[in-house]
């Protein structure tokens, strides 16, 4: 039988993903108010969704509770609710203590437990359906994230006229440890229900391949993996690499406003001038290198090769994950370092470094990225990591130095930062010097033309590039 879209199927454009871009606030009386989460994706992906009837469907961000479909802003708000138990099993447990660590080299040690893996199998299928339902007839549906990797296939089993895409905004790991994953083969298949699966690297897209091959043997060519549906027919689903990037051009224009300007002055001087403001800006978590980081510039203290009268590093650790046992252990580690540093070289009048566990509004990260001199990325995994491209974007006349983790995601593409391996305490520490003590013209040599990247792949060019993939990919070719 044909595939006829269900009655209240309006939507030719649905976006879906594990948090809405608009968070449930409670009003002081008790009513519901919703509040405008300023992500990129949301920025890359509102004049799309409002030119073509879009749709955005997932969790408004607070448990056992239910909410009509509404508008916000010219776009069409779904939520699916989540109970609380769902939220412990399917999101921080299966999401954020199974496949983050697994899907980040093992950092920290995955747990497998059978039930979370069942709430994480009925959260997909809701929202797969909720995306069913909202589906115009040949929609294209978006699906973002590691929470929802069952949901292309699921779609398409209902729903064969739909063109799906998915993407993958964290790494894909290398074979060998993908096929920890009790459930591996389940993913495998839930992701290959798309027509088009993004990653952020070449090298990604490689392991993903790579796991089709070993666990299913469909052949693949390049980036087109031939997979066999049941009536003998090959679909040809497209895996490769579309680098996410930032909103380039809002953050350029934060970072020129006079307030923002100001500000940054002010933060400086309130560090005491130092000669070299050094910055980290990281959700708390273990794939940031935050410890690394906090290693490497203590020994260049105790050393003597940095003085806490003209260097100072500001670590800015927004507080996430609280309720995840890993997540605790960290903030406690990185406290009893920090504390630890602090108490021995900090004077008086010079702290060795400023660690804030607050999340802070845009305006004043462009004003510390503006502040700061050096740019510390040492993530230890990283899919991307939006925070270089962002400190790229607002760094004031191309003055300011990257140093780049090999690790993460954006090294493919700022290859003008200084790239390091955190691991490598010495290497690390090294270049913290190179970048403090680089010469002003290699220093706007090397942001030029970082700029260049960052300001020509911009968020819109990621999704443009992705979206024209997917609509153009949509062909079934006989076996
Ligand atoms: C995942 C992948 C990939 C952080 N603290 C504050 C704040 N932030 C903002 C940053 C940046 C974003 O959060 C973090 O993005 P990252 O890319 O650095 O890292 P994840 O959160 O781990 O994101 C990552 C990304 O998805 C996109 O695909 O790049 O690899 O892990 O925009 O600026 N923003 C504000 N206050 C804070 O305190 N306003």
């Amino acid at each position: 039988t044909a595939p006829s879209a269900p009655i209240d199927a309006v939507y030719s454009m649905i976006v879906v993903s594990n948090r809405l871009p608009v968070d449930y606030v409670e009003g002081p009386d008790g009513e519901t108010l919703w509040r405008t989460s300023p992500g990129g994706l949301v920025t890359a992906l509102e004049p799309v969704m409002k030119q073509s009837d879009g749709a955005w469907i997932g969790w408004a961000g607070v448990a056992d509770r239910e909410f009509d479909p509404f508008e916000n802003d010219g776009i069409s708000i779904v939520p699916v609710p989540l109970s609380a138990a769902e939220l412990e099993d399917y999101y921080e447990g299966f999401s954020n203590d199974t496949l983050w660590p697994l899907y980040h080299d093992v950092i920290a040690p995955p747990t497998y437990h059978r039930e979370w893996w069942d709430a994480y199998v009925r959260v997909n299928r809701r929202f797969a359906e909720a995306a069913a339902r909202a589906a115009d007839v040949g929609a294209v549906v978006w699906v973002q994230d590691y929470q929802l990797q069952l949901v292309p296939q699921m779609l398409r089993e209902v729903r064969p006229d739909l063109v799906i895409g998915f993407f993958n905004h964290i790494p894909f790991p290398a074979y060998g440890i993908y096929s920890q994953l009790p459930w591996r083969r389940q993913v495998l298949a839930g992701l290959l229900g798309a027509d088009v699966i993004g990653f952020q690297r070449a090298a990604d897209a490689g392991n993903f391949s790579r796991a089709v091959r070993r666990l299913f043997g469909y052949a693949t060519r390049g980036t087109i993996i031939e997979v066999p549906d049941a009536d003998g027919e090959v679909r040809r689903v497209v895996a490769r690499h579309f680098p996410i990037s930032i909103d380039t051009e809002s953050f350029e224009e934060l970072a020129a406003r006079p307030e923002v300007q100001a500000r940054a002055k002010e933060i400086r001087e309130g560090l005491g001038n130092p000669k070299t403001i050094m910055l980290g800006v990281d959700r708390l978590d273990y794939t940031k290198g935050i410890r690394h980081r906090i290693k490497a510039f203590g020994e260049l203290i105790r050393d003597g090769r940095l003085s806490v009268e003209d260097a100072v590093l500001v670590q800015v650790a927004s507080p996430s994950r609280e309720r995840v046992e890993t997540y605790r252990q960290l903030r406690d580690e990185i406290e009893l370092q920090v504390g630890r540093l602090n108490g021995d070289y900090s004077t008086l009048s010079h702290q060795a470094v400023s660690y804030l566990h607050h999340g802070y509004p845009r305006e004043e990260m462009a004003a510390l990225y503006l502040a700061a001199d050096v740019m510390l990325v040492t993530a230890l995994r990283d899919g991307m990591n939006l925070v270089a491209k962002e400190f790229v974007a607002c760094t004031g006349d191309n003055d300011g130095v990257l140093v780049l983790s090999e690790f993460a995601g954006a090294a493919d593409e700022l290859k003008q930062a200084i790239l390091v391996n955190p691991h490598d305490i010495e290497g690390l520490k090294d270049a913290i010097i190179e970048a403090a003590s680089m010469p002003k013209r290699e220093r706007a040599r090397r942001m030029r033309a970082l700029r260049r990247r960052v300001r020509e792949y911009d968020v819109a060019r990621w999704s443009a590039s992705f979206l024209d993939t997917l609509t153009g990919s949509a062909s079934v070719v006989p076996g």
